[in-house]
C-alpha cells in the first residue's frame, strides 16, 4: 500500500523521528531525512539503504528557518517533489522551570520548534498536496499537548498549539482528500529527556527508571497505522500512553525527575 510513497519527515535523526523512518522504509517508501545533524541522518540512510534498499534523501534542516523550509521544498528534485506523507515530528523540551524563574531563551527554542517550524514545513508542503488532491500531514503531539504538569507550562502549551493546529488543519482540508493526524504519546524514551535538562544524561535517565516507558517504535507503528487506512477513513488522534503511565502525572510506581 506504501511502496514507493514518499515520506519526508523531520527530526529524523533520533527517537521517533528514527523509528519512523525505520517503519516506512519497511513498507518500501522512499524516504526524505531532514534534521540538524547531517551525520546522523547520513548513517541512516545508510543503514536503510543496507537493510530494506531503501532510497533516502538527507536534508541538513533546522525547522525554525523558515527561508531554509522553504527553499528545501522549493528545490526538491523532480523525483522526490511530490510528498505523499509529511511527518512532523521535529521537536524539542527545555527545562522543567517555574514560570516565573524560566529561561526566556529555553521558551523561545520550544516556541519557535515545536509550533513554528511544524508550521514553516507544513505551509511548504501541504500547497503540493492540496493541489495533487492527496497526501497525509502526520503531526507527532503529546499527552502533554493535553493535560499540563508541574514545570510543563510552556512545552504543554507548544503541545496544545500542534493539537489545535491539526485540527484547523483537518477543517481546512476539507473538500480535499488530504489527511491529518495527530499521534500523542505519553512517555518515551529518546532522547528527549537528555535534551530537556540541556545535556544532563543521568537526570535523564531516572525519568525512564521506574516502569517501562514507550520505545521509539510503538510510537512509529501507530503512525504507520494512521498512514495504512483506506482512503475513507482518517485517525484524527491517538493517545498512546505506557501501561503504567495513566495520566501526565499518574503513573505506577510514582516516577522521578518530573514529580511524575
Ligand atoms: P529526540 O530528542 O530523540 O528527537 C528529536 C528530533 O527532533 C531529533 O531528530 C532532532 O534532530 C530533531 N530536532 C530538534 N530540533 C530541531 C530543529 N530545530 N530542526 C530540525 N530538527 C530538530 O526526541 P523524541 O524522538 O522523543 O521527540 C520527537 C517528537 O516527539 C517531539 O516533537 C516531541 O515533543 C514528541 N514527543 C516525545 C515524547 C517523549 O516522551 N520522548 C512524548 C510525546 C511527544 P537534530 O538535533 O539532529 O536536529
Ligand atoms: C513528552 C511527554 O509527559 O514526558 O511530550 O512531557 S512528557
Amino acid at each position: 500500500m506504501l511502496k514507493d510513497k514518499i515520506v519526508f519527515i523531520t527530526g529524523a535523526s533520533a527517537g521517533i523521528g528514527e523509528a519512523c523512518c525505520e517503519a516506512f522504509a519497511r513498507e518500501g517508501c522512499r524516504l526524505i531525512l531532514a534534521a540538524r545533524r547531517l551525520e546522523k541522518l547520513e548513517a541512516l540512510a545508510a543503514r536503510l539503504e543496507a537493510d530494506h534498499g531503501t532510497d533516502c534523501q538527507t536534508i541538513e534542516l533546522d525547522v525554525r528557518d523558515r527561508e531554509k523550509v522553504d527553499a528545501v521544498i522549493e528545490n526538491l528534485p523532480t523525483e522526490w517533489s511530490e510528498i505523499d506523507i509529511l511527518v512532523n515530528n521535529a521537536g524539542l523540551s527545555r527545562g522543567l522551570d517555574k514560570v516565573h524563574q524560566a529561561l526566556h531563551t529555553d521558551w523561545e527554542e520550544m516556541i519557535d520548534t515545536n509550533v513554528k517550524g511544524l508550521l514553516w514545513v507544513s505551509r511548504a508542503v501541504m500547497p503540493g498536496m492540496v493541489e495533487r488532491d492527496r497526501g497525509h500531514v502526520i503531526n507527532i503531539g503529546s499527552i502533554a499537548g493535553r493535560q499540563v504538569y508541574p514545570g510543563g507550562n510552556v512545552y504543554c502549551a507548544t503541545k496544545y498549539a500542534v493539537r489545535a493546529i491539526t485540527q484547523g488543519m483537518r477543517i481546512d482540508l476539507l473538500g480535499t482528500k488530504v489527511k491529518c493526524s495527530s499521534v500523542d504519546p505519553g512517555m518515551v524514551e529518546t532522547e528527549f529527556s537528555a535534551v530537556r535538562y540541556h545535556g544532563d544524561t543521568e537526570i535523564a535517565a531516572k525519568t525512564y527508571q521506574n516502569f517501562p516507558p514507550l520505545k521509539a517504535e510503538d510510537v512509529a507503528e501507530t503512525v504507520l497505522f494512521c498512514a495504512t487506512r483506506p482512503p475513507h477513513v482518517n485517525i484524527h488522534d491517538v493517545l498512546i500512553m505506557p501501561q503504567d503511565q495513566a495520566a501526565v502525572y499518574a503513573s505506577h510506581p510514582r516516577g522521578i525527575g518530573k514529580d511524575l
